[in-house]
């Protein structure tokens, strides 16, 4: 049935998820934005299971490192393996570990521009650095600190991804997204009642004024952010916010 309007550009994505414990995904993923928008199709996301491209009885990912050392490095031949399988031509290829750029919204944006992201989950002591070297386009990191696994940080990416595809938030969420795309912390919120247990929501908010509400809200973004973020006061004049980022070609 063809449609009495124009459909637009397409705008899904497709996300194949690499990692030993699949298992991890369920839960997360299932539920809220992220499930709607699969059900609706803007989201096609796939979890596998690394050791489906392996070959032997055991199953062997892993492998002690050349030169010696304290645990196991993941071995290169069932992630070139499962990536040659799944990739194609326009497939950005992403690896999770604390020694990729840092992830941020600017990268989120980024991200939600590609039809097609490979997310490969490191565990152990990491992956063989031919992996890095010749499969991945880009590494991410979710932070300073170590994780057991690649699966979390994945999730978390994929989170703030989907929420960026066009049609995942509902009309009011979407007015919500002000929030870090004008680079600054949210100004606080309240809802009924009017006073909570000898709390009151600030007059200004009551009054129906919406110029006074903008005003007062932008100045609570602003000294909110000053008071605990000061660095994204920075950031803003480095680099100013926008949906005009490009993702950068491979
Ligand atoms: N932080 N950001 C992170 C992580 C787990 C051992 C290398 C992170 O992205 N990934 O901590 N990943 C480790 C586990 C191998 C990845």
């Amino acid at each position: 049935m063809t449609p009495p309007f124009p459909t637009g550009p397409k705008c899904s994505m497709k996300i194949d998820v690499l990692t030993l414990f699949p298992e991890m995904f369920a839960g997360p993923l299932d539920v809220s934005i992220v499930a709607r928008a699969r059900k609706a199709g803007l989201l096609d996301l796939r979890v596998h299971n690394l050791r489906d491209w392996t070959h032997d009885r055991h199953k062997t990912v892993d492998d002690r490192p050349f030169g010696g050392g304290a645990g196991m490095v993941m071995k290169p031949e069932p992630l070139f393996e499962a990536v040659e399988a799944l990739a194609g031509e326009r497939t950005h290829i992403v690896l999770l570990g604390p020694a990729g750029r840092p992830f941020s919204q600017a990268v989120a944006r980024e991200l939600a521009q590609r039809e097609h992201v490979v997310f490969i989950c490191g565990s152990y002591e990491g992956v063989d650095e031919r992996v890095r070297e010749a499969l991945a386009d880009d590494e991410l990191s979710i932070g300073d600190y170590v994780l057991t696994n690649g699966g979390l940080p994945a999730m978390v990416i994929i989170d703030a991804v989907t929420r960026l595809l066009p049609g995942a938030l509902g009309d009011d969420q979407s007015a919500a997204d002000e929030s870090f795309s004008h680079g600054l912390l949210e100004y606080p919120h309240y809802t009924r009642p009017a006073e909570f247990r000898g709390m009151k929501v600030p007059d200004v908010l009551l009054g129906g004024h919406h110029a006074e509400i903008e005003k007062w809200r932008a100045s609570q973004a602003k000294q909110r952010t000053a008071e605990r973020r000061p660095d994204l006061l920075n950031e803003q004049l480095e680099q100013p916010r926008g949906g005009d980022d490009q993702p950068p070609q491979n």
